[in-house]
């Protein structure tokens, strides 16, 4: 298979002329730039070409450094492969990823005018049940879609919701464009219209007495059908010591976030984290989540709570400036905890966003004890880069579901590290994941629908795959390569392929091939990122 695919790896959606042109070849020749005009303008050595476990490539990367806007070819060996640099290359598929939840809407019709061809009539509008005690009906309208199913997780949209007002936040400059989304021209960003989109719905699915609800959805998922066809009964599950703290968490935060627009939601939001946390504080004795009998959903069963509370008492500090929250924050936190760590499981890192950005100046010892914990762990990211022949910060043992994750997750934590200490050096890792994302891989693949010359077709996603239309729906990614053979089929098909190699763009294989909101959002910070350098 891998012989097939071209020797010289690119960033499929171009480059930056501020930032280094990165690419991977699979050939030891030299390697060299020729512009528009015919001149060769660079000519790199790449000497050897080391094995890279991952992908069992012999592959290297090459730094052809800033090149100013224009087309190119790049050609080593007998190769050659065109490549376009641009000033702000990355806006478009970082408004894409955005937009991309806006697909994800459930409750409300997605209108021509906004989704092009890719509309549909509203789904999921019925009353839900409770699942413990089916004759409590609840009408939760909203919400987004998770991922290629159409269940509505908390824990996971919390975490979503947090990595947007995050990039918002940090990253403001590259993620403020018009989406034309129904809110588009109200004022506020639509980062933040869409991202509201998930918080109302949050709101919705805390109980009287502070908790959760942990999801909301069917007993089973839907076949592949369009969402308005999906007319089964929703029930909202029962309540979780995991959700409620994401939900707190992601709660506290937004109420900051969305002060300045709407005070009255920002108090909203603040009261119903400040419920959740008393119920927390009142009920420690940790229960997890597990399915109950009968429901085959999404289960994130998450084993820990400790890491939601510990965000959770970090964002109401930063909401709300009482110490008691700081302490709270100091006492749950060990030196054991991973820093780095950005998804529905592990809420660490958003923690570790708060108090490095946020709360810096009142955490005293406790914040230098982090940003320096913080900073070590960064510079072993930038190794697993360079380490690995694609430059991908992820170790050969680690593709698991969702590779994209880490990947995305670490991209956050190198340019984290370059917004706390202005120090620039670990930036072309950084660069060299979201180049990953956009094709620079042992696949050759550009994991953005939408986007690339060879990019994903058949994610697993139900409306994508029930639309009659061809291209799947735009701006989402894939989950990417698994070799956790979760899937006996896909292990079937792929048997000891190596790990970044493991994956299959075909629609059945959810375990490499599915979209899910919490990839996308990881992958908004890291393009709003870029996208502001450029802008
Ligand atoms: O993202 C989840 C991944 O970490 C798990 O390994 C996997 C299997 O349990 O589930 C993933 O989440 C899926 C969820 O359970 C249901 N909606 C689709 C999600 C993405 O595949
Ligand atoms: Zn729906």
């Amino acid at each position: 298979m891998t012989e097939s695919l071209p020797l010289i790896r690119i960033n499929q959606t171009g480059y930056a002329e501020s930032l280094p042109v990165q690419v991977a070849v699979l050939s030891a020749d030299p390697v060299s730039v020729e512009d528009a005009k015919g001149n060769v303008i660079k000519t790199v050595e790449t000497d050897d070409l080391p094995f890279d476990e991952a992908s069992a490539d012999n592959v290297k990367v090459v730094n052809l450094g800033a090149l100013p806007a224009g087309e190119y070819k790049i050609t080593c060996g007998k190769e050659t492969r065109q490549i376009l640099v641009k000033k702000n290359p990355w806006q478009e598929v970082t408004n894409a990823l955005i937009k991309g939840l806006y697909f994800q809407r459930c409750g409300c019709e997605l209108e021509e005018k906004y989704a092009g061809k890719f509309k549909h009539p509203a789904c999921h509008t019925a009353p839900a049940l409770e699942w413990d005690n089916n004759n409590i009906t609840k009408t939760v309208i909203g919400g987004w879609h998770d991922a290629g199913d159409y269940g509505k997780y908390v824990g996971p949209g919390a975490v979503t919701v947090a990595h947007m007002l995050y990039a918002y936040l940090l990253c403001g400059e590259g993620c403020i464009d018009v989406l034309n989304i129904p809110e588009s021209g109200n004022g506020v960003p639509d980062i933040l219209n869409e991202a509201r989109y998930e918080l109302e719905w949050l709101l919705k699915m805390q109980r009287e007495d502070g908790t959760f609800h942990h999801k909301l959805t069917k007993s089973h998922f839907a076949p592949f059908i369009m969402p308005q066809d999906d007319k089964d009964t929703e029930y909202l599950m029962p309540v979780s010591h995991t959700a409620t703290g994401a939900a707190c968490a992601c709660l506290a935060l937004a109420s900051r976030v969305y002060k300045e627009f709407d005070e009255a939601f920002s108090n909203k939001m603040l009261e119903t984290a400040l419920k959740a946390y008393d119920w927390l504080d009142e009920n420690p004795e940790f229960i997890p989540f597990v399915n109950p009998e009968g429901v085959r959903t999404g289960m994130y069963g998450d084993k820990n709570v400790t890491d939601e509370l510990f965000w959770a008492s970090c964002e109401l500090y930063a909401a709300t400036g009482k110490a008691e929250y700081l302490a709270r924050a100091e006492s749950l936190y060990s030196d054991d905890m991973n820093l780095y760590s950005y998804g529905w499981a592990d809420v660490t890192g958003l923690a570790v966003i708060c108090i490095l950005f946020e709360i810096r100046s009142a955490a005293g010892d406790f914040y230098s004890k982090i940003k320096g914990r913080f900073i070590e762990m960064c510079h072993k990211i930038a190794e697993l880069s360079d380490a690995s022949g694609y430059g991908t910060a992820l170790p050969a043992d680690r593709y698991i579901w969702g590779s994209i994750l880490p990947i995305m997750g670490n991209a956050m934590s190198l340019i984290m590290y370059e917004l706390l200490t202005g120090d620039e050096s670990l930036r072309p890792a950084a660069l060299l994941q979201w180049d990953y994302a956009l094709g620079l891989n042992a696949l050759d693949i550009c994991f953005v629908t939408g986007f690339g010359e060879r990019r994903v077709m058949n994610i697993h996603h139900r409306p994508s795959g029930s639309d009659s239309i061809e291209e799947p729906v735009p701006g989402l990614i894939s989950g990417g390569p698994n070799k956790g053979m979760n899937f006996p089929q896909t292990k079937e098909r792929l048997g000891n392929t190596p790990s970044a190699k493991y994956f299959l763009d075909e629609l059945p294989s959810a375990d490499t091939n599915e979209i899910a909101i919490y990839w996308n959002s990881p992958a908004i910070f890291v393009g709003a990122f870029f996208s502001s350098l450029c802008s």
